[in-house]
């Protein structure tokens, strides 16, 4: 891995073949609201261009060859699966328009295979006085055709059959992203981005598309081989903080609501998602099992949970909440102890705030506080008003930045799956006990081009 061929071998790729591909799938994977300036890969070298840390990364574009290991074209739904208005399925692989103009019927009688790339070709699959499907066509590059057809379940399976009869195979998405690139943290990101929820976690996510991280392991590497190992080692360190905030990208941070029962947690999960998930009530003992609302907060993906009041429990039912509640403290990354100011702290708050504040990071809120508060020792915390919405704001700030408290800067190098960090700690252990052997091993394996997709 001495060489950065990756990068080098895609920036010779012609423009505007994979990348609107690639720009379709991102968009058509939910992920339609990329922040300005932030958009997928772009046609030319001076849009895909991107400052990161200090070097000049060029978006890696086309990948290799589409084609299955048997050499026949793959066909892929880029389009999630279910009913939408309109699918869109990818043909890709050597002479991906020939196999379709053997079932394909333009409406002006054009071949696709002879047709200029980025036209729009209307016609139908399929024997026209049996069913056809109407679809509209688009070559994109020598070997990628773009079939756009109706979203029902059937019409795409009938596609598909269809082409499978003409010789494709049928591959799911991420065996295309994973096989369709050089770059395996690419193929990665690509993934990882189609499944991100939130703007602020796909700018993080389209920074290491374009190769963030790649460009930090190249550096890396080059430190090792003129010797600095010292700056190898540190660079590994500030790389692996990052982890924690990475694995959020692609999963939601979960923040655990628990407290004493009546306290008004249900009420508080409620207000900070803006509509009633959780039932509300005046009796003690309300909620019983765990419930969860899927939020946003200051941009990260959060899974708010409610759980049941922590306390003693008479009913078995009541009983089996509390030990619900309990399991999910401990796992929490940031538990909202809810507590009522309106009553006093009691001695037995006070052991349920250790015991949650033993396992996981904790803020306290003082909930109720638009009733006159009980005058006694409180704990430092945030007041806040389920009923009034006082202080929700607020709430929701020290939220996100209890999370995240500190942002990655623009092009920062975050390692996002599990493999990948696992992959670095090894190297990191390995550079501690000096076997360089080892540390190239492991970076090696990192970033090794892939065929099959495993998340
Ligand atoms: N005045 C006032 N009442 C509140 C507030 N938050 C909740 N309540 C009331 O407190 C009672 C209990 O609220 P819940 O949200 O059900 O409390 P909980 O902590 O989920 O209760 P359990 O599920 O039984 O543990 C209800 O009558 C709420 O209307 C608040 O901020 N101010
Ligand atoms: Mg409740």
């Amino acid at each position: 891995m001495a060489e950065n061929g990756g990068f080098a071998a895609l920036s010779r790729q012609p423009p505007n073949t994979h990348s609107s591909v690639l720009k379709y799938f991102l968009q058509s994977q939910k992920l339609n609201r990329l922040p300005t300036g932030a958009a997928p890969a772009q046609a030319g070298p001076s849009d895909s261009e991107r400052r990161i840390k200090g070097t000049s990364v060029k978006t890696p574009t086309t990948p290799q060859p589409n084609s299955d290991s048997s050499g026949r074209p793959r066909v892929t739904r880029l389009t999630p699966p279910g009913r939408g208005a309109v699918a869109t399925l990818l043909l890709s692989g050597p002479a991906a328009a020939d196999v379709v103009d053997r079932v394909f019927h333009a409406r002006r009688g054009r071949r696709l295979a002879e047709s200029p790339n980025d036209r729009l070709i209307v016609g139908h699959l399929g024997d026209a006085a049996k069913t056809a499907e109407q679809i509209v066509a688009r070559r994109v590059s020598d070997d990628e055709l773009m079939l756009h057809c109706h979203g029902g379940t059937a019409a795409v399976a009938r596609i598909e059959s269809l082409l499978v009869e003409q010789g494709a195979v049928v591959t799911d998405w991420r065996s295309w992203a994973a096989t369709a690139h050089n770059d395996r943290l690419q193929a990665e990101a690509l993934v990882a981005l189609a499944e991100a929820t939130t703007e602020k976690t796909a700018t993080v996510l389209l920074d290491q598309y374009q190769g963030a991280l790649r460009a930090e392991l190249d550096q890396i590497e080059a430190a090792l081989a003129a010797g600095r190992h010292d700056a190898a080692a540190t660079q590994l360190e500030q790389l692996l903080a990052w982890a924690p905030f990475g694995l959020h990208l692609t999963e939601p941070w979960r923040v655990v609501l628990a407290g004493p029962p009546n306290a008004g947690k249900s009420s508080l999960i409620n207000a900070l998602v803006g509509y009633p998930r959780a039932i509300v009530h005046a009796t003690a003992g309300t909620t019983r099992d765990v419930l969860t609302a899927a939020a946003a907060v200051e941009g990260w993906p959060v899974e708010l949970i409610d759980t049941a009041g922590l306390g003693e429990g008479r009913h078995p039912v009541e009983k089996e909440g509390i030990r619900r509640a309990r399991k999910e403290l401990s796992t929490a990354d940031l538990v909202l102890f809810v507590c009522d100011s309106s009553r006093p702290f009691t001695e037995q708050d006070e052991s349920l705030l250790a015991g949650a504040a033993g396992v996981s990071p904790v803020l306290v809120i003082h909930n109720k506080s638009d009733l006159p508060s009980a005058p006694d020792n409180r704990p430092e915390g945030l007041p806040a008003s389920a009923l009034t919405g006082l202080g929700v704001a607020e709430l929701l700030h020290a939220i996100g930045e209890r999370l995240v408290p500190d942002e990655p800067p623009p092009g920062q190098a975050v390692p996002w799956t599990r493999r990948q960090i696992d992959h670095l700690s090894a190297a990191q252990a390995a550079l501690a006990q000096g076997n360089l052997a080892k540390v190239a091993g492991w970076l090696k394996q990192l970033v090794e081009v892939i065929r099959e997709f495993k998340a």
